[in-house]
C-alpha cells in the first residue's frame, strides 16, 4: 500500500533565534519534520522550499527517499550550495521521520542499528581571560563532559568569536545589518598557546580539548599555529584556514600532527572529497541539514570511513533540535564517528521542539520514539515571528574585510 504526500508546509519563527522548519504530511496522516535553517539567510531557504520544492512533492510517495533526493538534486540543474542543500536536507529528514513513524522504529534502527551505547558530545567553554575560561571549563567538567571546546578573549580585541558576555553564546545578532568586529591574526596567534597551556595544565591529559580558529588564517599562519599548539594535544583544531583553498591544508598537515577538523560550511560530498581522499583532515564537520540530509551525509561518512577520517558534525544553536536529532540517530549507527558538537538551546527552543533525544554526562541519546522523535509546538513557534538576524562580519585593523 502506497502512501502519498498531501502537504509540505514551511514554518518560520524566531523562538530566541530564527528557525526554518518543513512539515510534510501524508494521506495516511503521518507527519514528518525537517530543519532547513541557514543562519542569516533563513528566508531564502524558506522561499526555495515553498516556491520551488513543495509543489513538486505533492502526490509523491514519501517512502522513495533516495529517489526524491536525486530528483531534487539532479532535477534542479542549478545545484549545490547551502540554500539548495539545506532545502533538500529538510525534505530528506522529514521523509526519514515519516518512514520511521510508519515502521514504528527510531531512525537509527532503519540506518542499521546501534554501533555505540552513547554519543559523546563537545560543548563550548569560553572566557574573556584565562581565569574566566578556567572557571567555565571547570563548570563543564562538573557536568561530566570530557570533550570541551575552549575559546578565549584576545588582548587588544574587543569582540572575539566564541566568547560572549551572556552565559549562552549566540553569534547571530538581531537587527537589519550584521555587527562588525575587528581581528588581527598576530594578536590571536600569540595568545592561543598561553590559553591552551593553562587549560591543559588544569584538566590534565585525559580531557579532550578542541579549538575553533574560524576560517581566518593564511596557510603559513595556520601551519605555525598548528605547530605552536601541538604540545597541548588538541582533540582537534577547527577551520584553521578558509575552506575554499583546500590545498592550503597540506602545508598545515606537513607542519604538525595537530588533528584538523573542517567542513561546517561544506554542502556536498564533492566539497569534502579532495580533503578526505588526500587525508588532509581528521574530522569532517558537515551538518546533516546543510549537507543534504541523512541520505547524503551517510555517503560523506562512508567516503570518510575508507580514508581514516571521522565524522564530527556541526551542532550550534542554529542547527535546530530536528537536525540535531538526525545527527544523533546517524551518530548512534555510524562507526566512524568522532564527536558531536552540542551547543545547547534555550528553554523556549526545547519547548517549541519537544524531543525524545537527551543530553547528560557529556553524551547524547537518540531516544526510542519512532522516526526522529521531535515534535513541533506550532502555536508557540508562531508567537515568535521571524526577525532579521545576522552573523557578524570581521575587518582587520586596516579596515579590510576578513573571513568572520
Ligand atoms: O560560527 O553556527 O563550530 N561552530 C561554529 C559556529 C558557527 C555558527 C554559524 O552559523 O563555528 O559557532
Ligand atoms: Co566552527
Amino acid at each position: 500500500m502506497t502512501d502519498r504526500i498531501v502537504s509540505a508546509e514551511v514554518l518560520v519563527g524566531s523562538p530566541t533565534r530564527n528557525y526554518v522548519t518543513l512539515r510534510i504530511t501524508t494521506a495516511d496522516g503521518i507527519v514528518g519534520l525537517g530543519d532547513a535553517t541557514v543562519n542569516g539567510r533563513e528566508l531564502s531557504v524558506a522561499s526555495y522550499l515553498r516556491d520551488h520544492i513543495a509543489p513538486l512533492l505533492i502526490d509523491t510517495d514519501p517512502s522513495r527517499i533516495e529517489d526524491t533526493w536525486q530528483y531534487l538534486y539532479r532535477g534542479a540543474y542549478w545545484r549545490r550550495g547551502p540554500i539548495t542543500m539545506a532545502a533538500i536536507g529538510a525534505v530528506d529528514m522529514a521523509l526519514w521521520d515519516i518512514l520511521g513513524k510508519r515502521a514504528g522504529l527510531p531512525v537509527y534502527q532503519l540506518l542499521g542499528g546501534r554501533v555505540r551505547d552513547a554519543v559523546p558530545y563537545y560543548s563550548h567553554a569560553f572566557g574573556w581571560d584565562i581565569p574566566a575560561l578556567l572557571e567555565s571549563v571547570a563548570e563543564h567538567r562538573e557536568r561530566g563532559e570530557t570533550y570541551i571546546r575552549v575559546q578565549s578573549g584576545v588582548p587588544g580585541l574587543d569582540k572575539v568569536y566564541g566568547v560572549s558576555k551572556d552565559p549562552n553564546y549566540e553569534p547571530a545578532g538581531r537587527g537589519a545589518r550584521p555587527s562588525e568586529e575587528h581581528f588581527e591574526p598576530g594578536l590571536y596567534m600569540r595568545n592561543l598557546p598561553k590559553v591552551l597551556g593553562a587549560v591543559r595544565d588544569m584538566v590534565g591529559p585525559d580531557i579532550h580539548l578542541l579549538h575553533d580558529a574560524h576560517h581566518r588564517l593564511t596557510p603559513t599562519q595556520a601551519a605555525r599555529l598548528a605547530k605552536s599548539v601541538e604540545e597541548f594535544d588538541l582533540f582537534w583544531l577547527e577551520d584553521v584556514t578558509p575552506a575554499e583553498d583546500q590545498e592550503a591544508l597540506r602545508l598545515v598537515r606537513n607542519a604538525s600532527v595537530t588533528p584538523l577538523a573542517i567542513g561546517e560550511v561544506f554542502n556536498t560530498i564533492w566539497d569534502c572529497q579532495y580533503l578526505i581522499e588526500n587525508r588532509l583532515i581528521d574530522y569532517i564537520r558537515t551538518a546533516i541539514v546543510h549537507a543534504g540530509g541523512i541520505s547524503h551525509s551517510r555517503k560523506i561518512y562512508a567516503l570518510a570511513e575508507a580514508h581514516g577520517v571521522k565524522a564530527g558534525p556541526h551542532g550550534p544553536s542554529d542547527v535546530s533540535p530536528i537536525a540535531l536529532a538526525a545527527s544523533i540517530h546517524l551518530a548512534a549507527s555510524t562507526h566512524n564517528w568522532g564527536v558531536q558538537e552540542y551547543m545547547g538551546y534555550s528553554e523556549l527552543v526545547h519547548e517549541v521542539f519537544p524531543h525524545a533525544w537527551s543530553a547528560s554526562d557529556g553524551t547524547l541519546q537518540p531516544g526510542d520514539a519512532p522516526g526522529l522523535g521531535v515534535e513541533l509546538n506550532e502555536e508557540l513557534l508562531l508567537q515568535h515571528p521571524y526577525e532579521p538576524a545576522y552573523l557578524p562580519t570581521a575587518r582587520r585593523f586596516d579596515g579590510s574585510v576578513l573571513d568572520w
